[in-house]
């Protein structure tokens, strides 16, 4: 057992991630205006402050992002309801609304990738900003259906790689985890699939996606993912975790086996999306261990979980990919390394 603030017994036994003893530590209660939910933030940090920009969605039902910012990372959020983008409904990716945005800073700059709900689906946009104030539009990088995307915050060889997730329309293919370069920012390709989902009973089985930006680390890029297990009761999104290589992250260096989060106190098995957990930001801490993830539970709060960064990357090193059936494309099942 591995924490008990519920007062029930979680299934969690990897005990990776620990819940902070006052989560949810947003809700739409903490909010200025009346708003139906706030979650899925990306987060970042600026002028020495935790930042997070929170997806929230209003009793239109569509979604804005909204800057919450604390001393702490914790508690005393100031937030102030004009501060952050609002959809631009002039703009037809816009049309619905912006949501689940990823911050990558470069430099002085920060760098949102964010799904826009355009009349045509789900798309990835981009935009920019200095001080989460005034917000450049830098364009539609992924048309429908795709999201679940961040940049990494350096180029390699002069091209920016993105991580994606486009959906295929064609039934039982599965919805995978891609990479995309650019050399502008503005136009990618030579994009191939860097994840796949999983097949059949596997808790990321047919629909992967990423969570965070790539995190740097001494042994390459650390991915955290969402995988949806499909069952007679709904989804259940949990994260796991993979490594990419240093200087080429198109090739992946390990994938757990097992998820290492999932739902399990109250806030996070019932919401308006029951079942759910789905980080969209986290932030290491100045010891370069101590990892805050954000992430939005049951579509409907803000929880805050921390790990040890050296017990993820163990964690991921030494619960290797069992492709034993051959079922991951691009990875050696005697090896389960990448082909
Ligand atoms: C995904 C995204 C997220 C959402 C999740 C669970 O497809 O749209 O915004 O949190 O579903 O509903």
């Amino acid at each position: 057992m591995t924490e008990n603030q519920s007062g029930t017994r979680s299934r969690e036994q990897t005990g990776m991630f620990h819940r902070h003893p006052t989560n949810p530590i947003l809700t739409a209660a903490d909010f200025p205006q009346m708003v139906n939910s706030v979650f899925n933030p990306g987060a970042t940090v600026f002028n020495g402050e935790t930042l997070l920009l929170v997806r929230v969605e209003d009793r239109s039902g569509l979604s804005r992002l909204t800057v919450a910012t604390s001393a702490d990372g914790i508690s005393n959020w100031t937030i102030d309801a004009k501060r952050g983008m609002f959809p631009d409904t002039n703009r037809f990716e816009e049309h619905w609304g912006i949501e689940d945005p990823r911050i990558t800073r470069v430099g002085d700059e920060y760098l949102i990738v964010y799904t826009g709900y355009s009349s045509g689906g789900p798309l990835v946009c981009l935009a920019s900003t200095r001080d989460f104030v005034h917000f450049e539009r830098r364009g539609v990088l992924q048309s429908p259906e795709d999201k679940d995307a961040a940049l990494f915050p350096t180029t390699f060889d002069g091209r920016w790689a993105l991580i994606h997730r486009p959906a295929s329309a064609m039934p039982g293919l599965g919805a995978h985890i891609w990479l995309s370069w650019s050399l502008d920012l503005r136009h990618f390709g030579d994009t191939s699939i860097l994840l796949p989902a999983r097949k059949g009973g596997w808790w990321d089985a047919n629909k992967v996606g990423l969570g965070p930006p790539p995190l740097l680390t001494n042994e390459g890029w650390l991915i955290c993912y969402h995988g949806v297990k499909t069952t007679v009761s709904g989804a259940i999104y949990r994260l796991g975790l993979a490594l990419l290589d240093r200087d080429d992250p198109t090739r992946v260096l390990a994938r757990g086996n097992e998820w290492v989060f999932g739902p399990h106190a109250p806030y996070e098995r019932e919401g308006d999306v029951n079942d759910v957990v789905f980080p969209c930001g986290w932030i290491l801490g100045d010891d370069g261990d101590t990892l805050r993830m954000y992430y939005g539970a049951a579509d409907s709060v803000i929880g805050l979980a921390t790990a040890s960064l050296r017990g993820l990357l163990d964690h991921v090193l030494t619960h290797p990919c069992d492709n034993s059936s051959g079922e991951i494309p691009g990875l050696d099942p005697r090896t389960k390394r990448p082909t």
